[in-house]
């Protein structure tokens, strides 16, 4: 992949961070998506790459774009596949809660995990415990692991934790060996990366959450040198037969980083777009003037950028709610 990509894919979530914006607070978490991925959409157009979407807004009778199989970019440059959240949270967005990006992940052509849209049990770290903690160990043990590989007492492990009943037990058991607890409503990709951002606090991220997100994680860790494994909840039938259909022999088998994210190679991107454990959320400064603040990093050379940029919406009359 040519590393001009990575700055070109910032744009991309810049866009869609900028147009869902506006749409915080107003109780219509179908409108503020909608409005991240046409903008995300438009801007895919000037890339210059040859891309596919395999993780997207859904099959393509589902969603009108961004949808699984369609083809971005101007058809030259790199052969690669995408996965997007135009409006990771949603929900958040609409009840100008914290946490909110668009984000968007590429890499090699073929080597993305295509994760259908159901739940997938997650365990993330960062470079510290990298390689070292197993999604099937006992949270006890895998705290005492994070706490030695971080430095830490065992009462300053932050876990960070969807706030949801199918996670009660595992939360009562981490507050019962002693480490802290931070649960977060919506948006589990933010929270995993939180794990290899040192500035976060966070130390270790677990639960079940959409499968496509942990995906999407599974890039930015590579990018950050931190670790995940995962696996498949499929409930129905068919749900069984299309992880079979996507190679997996066991479909709940353990996905290692490497399962999730193939090859050496990925770029990931995200824009803030409500305030969160990583970015800010995108600010209307008055005068027609817009900042963000994005991330993109970069798996080969593990380059990490923060880029904060202002936009005089005035030339970009698209992404301005009507
Ligand atoms: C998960 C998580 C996402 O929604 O899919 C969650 O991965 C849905 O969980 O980041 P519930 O079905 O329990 O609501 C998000 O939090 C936001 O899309």
């Amino acid at each position: 992949m040519e590393r001009e990509l990575a700055l070109e894919i910032v744009r991309v979530t810049e866009a869609a961070a900028l147009a869902s914006a506006q749409w915080m607070g107003r109780g219509l978490k179908n409108e503020a998506d909608q409005a991240a991925t046409s903008a995300m959409r438009a801007m895919f157009d000037s890339v210059n790459m040859k891309g596919t979407v395999v993780i997207g807004e859904g099959e393509l009778d589902e969603a009108p774009m961004l949808y699984i199989g369609e083809k971005l970019g101007i058809g030259n440059g790199p052969d690669v596949d995408i996965a997007v959240d135009p409006l990771e949270g949603t929900s958040i967005v609409a009840k100008g809660h914290p946490n909110a990006m668009a984000v968007v992940a590429v890499a090699d052509r073929g080597t993305l995990l295509h994760a259908p849209d159901m739940y997938m049990e997650k365990i993330a770290v960062g470079p510290e415990a990298a390689g070292l903690v197993r999604l099937d160990d006992p949270i006890e043990k895998t705290i005492d692991i994070v706490a030695k590989m971080t430095n830490k007492r065992v009462n300053d492990v932050t876990v960070i934790i969807q706030e949801r009943e199918r996670h009660q037990e595992l939360i009562e058991r981490i507050r019962a060996k002693g480490a802290r607890v931070k649960l977060f409503g919506d948006g589990d990709v933010g929270a995993a990366i939180a794990t290899a951002l040192p500035h976060t606090g966070v130390d270790l991220f677990i639960g079940t959450g959409g499968a496509p997100e942990g995906v999407i994680s599974a890039a930015a860790l590579k990018c950050l040198g931190g670790d995940m494994q995962a696996r498949l909840v499929p409930y129905t039938d068919e749900e069984f037969e299309r992880c079979k259909k996507m190679g997996l022999e066991d479909p709940r088998q353990i996905l290692y980083l490497d399962d999730l994210v193939r090859g050496d190679d990925a770029i990931f991107a995200a824009t803030g777009v409500s305030s969160g454990e990583l970015l800010e959320g995108v600010r209307f400064l008055g005068g027609d003037v817009a900042q963000t603040d994005s991330i993109v990093m970069r798996a080969k050379t593990k380059t990490v950028r923060y880029i904060k940029a202002h936009h005089h919406l005035e030339h970009k009359p698209h992404l301005v709610m009507e």
